[in-house]
């Protein structure tokens, strides 16, 4: 035995000795033919946006410690990584640096691949793809030329964002103020042919199989059963004289005899009829095609109208009630006309109200909570007016429906309609079909082309892929691909004439609604081959929040398309989703003159911080004088508080960024970025690494003999399996990385008071590092595979050594404390056996030194013993 120096940690060169070695060796290259079950774990591919940030490098980890963990229990372990390559962001960065976003992108890729692998994670790289290449979307295109076919792929007429000044489409996030972002031009809504998935086909389905996702967090399956939006109702005609019915959808039959007017959008066809004779409101229609196309727009502007002098003929009364346009009529939904009941609608009541329209109540509550429930005051809405979900309400003013309830009504009527042939129960649904056209550049080309004689044609599978030219020029204003007439210019597949290309590209989550297929069958001739059913559904799926309505509904439309096209088994693609928190920081700003503020980042700022860690004040570093402390944001360009994880890897190593990351909040909930915290998880690295440089710098530690361990001993080899058990459940069932790192410093903690030297203390020692190095193998790869060797085992793959399993034997505890009290109150504490018989607890604690002092003249009248808790000697 040869005693060797320690060795100081120094994270650069063992960081860097782990990553050649899992590299040379190829550890993270996974085959499906294991006999171990499979294990796909996916965290959302990056934008190649130019580097990572703190969010990436939260959820990769989070990633990558679930995948290592799954490893070291025994599973093939799929973790793959791509680049989500398309996007607007490569544009406006090509204007701006006059270069191609092509270009751009790949200098992106290069530089934060280079930064992914400096952060050690277990990823199977010869699986990566970039999505901008003709590799990948070329399968993209040929999903899309057979939806065409199968009818899943439509075009029609859809309303675009549309800048006058320019001539050219805009984002909605282009969209400034209802003004272009570049010319600064009132922007237009126009509407354009553009290309459709039929994902209402898919609507029902993709609400029932939320239910079959227990894995997934119930407020994202809030989110998309919101999104998807089932309602139940009845298309109802009305008779409109000289005119066809006009139908409207309603959810709320009950109402029906409350309907005073019917409100119709501005593109209603009736609508554009009315405005031909009628110069005023053919004005009004054009004033609504001003401001822009997106939701949130729609939703906050005032309620506007104008009557179109039309009369439509009440279905049940015969009455002749107005028909008026209203903005807040969509035409997309349900018929784009609406009954009209201001008495029970909150939006036709305010805009009743506007316009002098009446008002009629026919819900009355049968047992009123409050005054306000007692009366109906047409001048105040309340919100029980519009709720249908009370069990005591009925119809009043309604004739031979009243007293009838929401359902009776509901039924009574619909028979009714559907009898006379005057309407029908009717499902409709708020998602609307996914228009997957964009008037950019950077993006997958639509494979279209359009033939005088023969129309839309898909362009033929051998044709295929349709690709993007890489070498272009931006001026800002047009796509390139649109700009240049050539590339337009083809033959129509059909008849051989000439005829053009489409120039419109996807939508990006086209790319990344399929890339998790992708990653299951590199180099397919398909999308996906039969690999695609060993790994699917991914088992552990993890990304951000703010995926959970779009990405995540693409994602399992795209699933149940690659199922209907024979290509996959299962219906839905993840079973598991974690959503991580976001990352948040302390923010720094200086006031401007002008009233603005000049956000400074942490990394310039001295901060002052009293003994409970409480920021008491901040310093800019570069002339010392007070910065002000904003509030904790999440890390963000325009509030300047993000921290370049880069700068931290390069300071503090990768090990001690990813320990952080881990230790500082549990996944799901935000975490708050602090550097007193990373050095808090630097020292704690640097001791454990110490105690094992010493350990085994006395040689190696004998084998361990259970049956011959004094009392220490035993405590301390107890401690090291009941800290396998908590982490082994901490990592495997609930995601507690924080409270299983806790539970390993505190392993660390007692071996820290372990001195014993003897043969069997150093051979407990050397089970309980063992044990620690191993329990933070899937959070700090690169010191545990180097402790691992200095523990004096061979270079090795630690996620083939399986994960520490607690021995039961080791847990049994056969000495426990007791507290003792008298009288209620603590006064000392004895060790006693477990087993030990009571009349020996109650004398050795009537005789622990404090206690005795005590009970000193006083007379023991009764002690009660709780086993393995307390002893309380009741004495006076
Ligand atoms: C009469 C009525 C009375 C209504 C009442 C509501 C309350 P959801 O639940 O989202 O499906 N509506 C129908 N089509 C519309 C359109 N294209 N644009 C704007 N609003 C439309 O909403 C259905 C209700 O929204 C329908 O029921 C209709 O108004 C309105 F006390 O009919 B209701
Ligand atoms: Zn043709």
């Amino acid at each position: 035995m040869s005693a060797v120096e320690p060795v100081a940690y120094d994270p650069k060169t063992v960081e860097s000795a782990a990553q050649q070695f899992w590299d040379g060796s190829q550890a993270f290259e996974v085959k499906e033919n294991s006999d171990k079950p499979k294990y796909y774990c996916l965290s959302m591919l990056p934008y190649p946006s130019g580097a990572l940030h703190m969010g990436h490098v939260r959820n990769y980890t989070i990633g990558d410690v679930i995948s290592r963990y799954k490893r070291m229990t025994g599973h093939n372990v799929l973790q793959p990584m791509g680049w989500d390559a398309f996007g607007l962001p490569a544009e406006n960065a090509a204007i701006k640096n006059k270069t191609a976003p092509a270009k751009w992108t790949y200098a992106n890729i290069d530089h934060m691949r280079a930064q992914l692998k400096s952060l050690g994670y277990a990823i199977d790289w010869s699986r990566e793809f970039a999505t901008c290449r003709p590799d990948y979307y070329v399968h993209e295109q040929r999903m899309f030329t057979r939806l065409l076919r199968k009818g899943l792929a439509y075009r029609k007429n859809s309303v675009v964002n549309w800048d006058p000044v320019d001539q050219t489409v805009l984002a909605n996030e282009q969209v400034i103020d209802g003004r272009g972002w570049r010319s600064g031009a009132l922007v237009e809504k126009r509407e354009i042919p553009q290309w459709f998935l039929r994902i209402t086909d898919y609507a029902q389905e993709l609400l029932d199989g939320l239910d079959e996702l227990p894995g997934w967090p119930e407020s994202v399956k809030t989110m998309q059963r919101n999104w998807i939006g089932r309602s139940e109702g009845l298309e109802i005609q009305f008779a409109v004289d000289g005119n066809e019915a006009l139908t409207v959808f309603t959810t709320r039959p009950d109402t029906l005899m409350g309907v005073t007017f019917v409100s119709i959008a501005g593109e209603h066809p009736l609508a554009l009829k009315a405005a031909k004779d009628n110069p005023a409101l053919a004005a009004f229609l054009q004033e609504l095609k001003q401001g822009g196309v997106s939701e949130a727009e729609l939703e906050t502007q005032e309620k506007r109208g104008m009557d179109t002098g039309l009369k439509a003929v009440h279905p049940i009364t015969g009455e002749q009630v107005p028909v008026w346009v209203a903005n807040f009529v969509l035409m997309g939904y349900g018929t784009g006309a609406v009954m009209a009941v201001p008495g029970h609608d909150e939006r036709d009541f305010e805009f009743a109200r506007k316009y002098g329209l009446p008002i009629k109540q026919v819900i009355a509550l049968k047992s009123p909570r409050n005054e306000e429930e007692k009366h109906y005051d047409p001048t105040v809405w309340h919100d029980w007016y519009g709720d249908k979900t009370r069990s005591d309400l009925e119809l009043v003013n309604s004739g031979e429906f009243d007293g009838l309830d929401y359902r009776g009504a509901f039924d009574a009527l619909a028979e009714r309609f559907e009898r006379k042939g005057q309407g029908q129960r009717r499902v409709n649904y708020r998602l609307r079909d996914w228009g997957v056209s964009r008037q950019r550049y950077w993006g997958c080309p639509i494979p279209v082309i359009y033939c005088d004689d023969c129309g839309a044609v898909p362009v033929p599978d051998e044709q295929l892929p349709v690709v993007l030219p890489e070498n272009v020029t931006l001026d800002g204003v047009k796509s390139p691909i649109k700009a240049d007439p050539e590339w337009r210019k083809t033959t129509c597949p059909q008849c051989g004439k000439p005829a053009e290309r489409e120039t419109d590209t996807f939508d990006t989550f086209m790319e990344s609604s399929w890339y998790y297929a992708r990653y299951t069958s590199p180099g397919a001739k398909d999308m996906v081959d039969k690999r695609g059913n060993y790994w699917l559904p991914v088992d552990q799926y993890i990304g951000g929040i703010e995926h959970a309505i779009l990405h995540l509904m693409y994602f399992r439309f795209y699933h149940k398309l690659l199922r209907d096209a024979r290509m996959v088994d299962s219906s839905e693609p993840a079973t598991n989703l974690l959503t991580q928190g976001m990352v948040i920081a302390e923010t720094f700003y200086r006031d401007n003159a002008d009233g603005s503020k000049d956000w400074i980042n942490p990394a310039d700022v001295e901060i002052r911080r009293d003994e409970k860690a409480r920021v008491v004040g901040a310093t800019l570093k570069a002339d010392g004088q007070p910065v002000k402390i904003g509030p904790v944001e999440k890390m963000s360009k325009s509030k300047n508080n993000g921290v370049d994880p880069q700068a931290m890897v390069d300071k503090y190593g990768a090990d001690t960024v990813r320990l952080f990351s881990m230790f500082a909040a549990p996944p799901e909930q935000s975490l708050e970025w602090n550097e007193a915290g990373v050095e808090g998880m630097a020292r704690f690295l640097r001791r454990l690494w110490t105690q094992v440089q010493k350990h085994a710098a006395d040689g190696a530690a004998p084998a361990l003999d259970v049956a011959s361990l004094d009392a220490g001993q035993k405590a301390l080899r107890r401690k090291t399996h009941e800290t396998i058990a908590k982490v082994g459940d901490d990592y495997g069932k609930r995601h507690g990385f924080n409270t299983a790192i806790a539970a390993v410093m505190e392993l660390s903690n007692a071996l820290a008071k372990f001195d014993d030297a003897s043969a069997q203390g150093r051979a407990v020692r050397q089970e309980a590092l063992e044990a620690a190095v191993l329990l933070l193998n899937p959070i700090t790869p690169h010191a545990s595979h180097a402790l691992w060797q200095v523990l004096g085992h061979a270079e090795t793959l630690l996620e083939d050594v399986p994960f520490p399993q607690a021995d039961a034997t080791a847990l049994v505890r056969d000495s426990v404390v007791l507290a003792v009290q008298v009288n209620g109150k603590l006064r000392g504490t004895i060790e006693v056996s477990a087993d030990a018989p009571r009349d020996l607890i109650e004398s050795l604690a009537k005789d622990e030194p404090n206690t005795a002092k005590f009970l000193e003249g006083q007379q023991v009248r009764k002690v009660i013993v709780v086993p393995g808790k307390v002893v309380n000697i009741v004495a006076g």
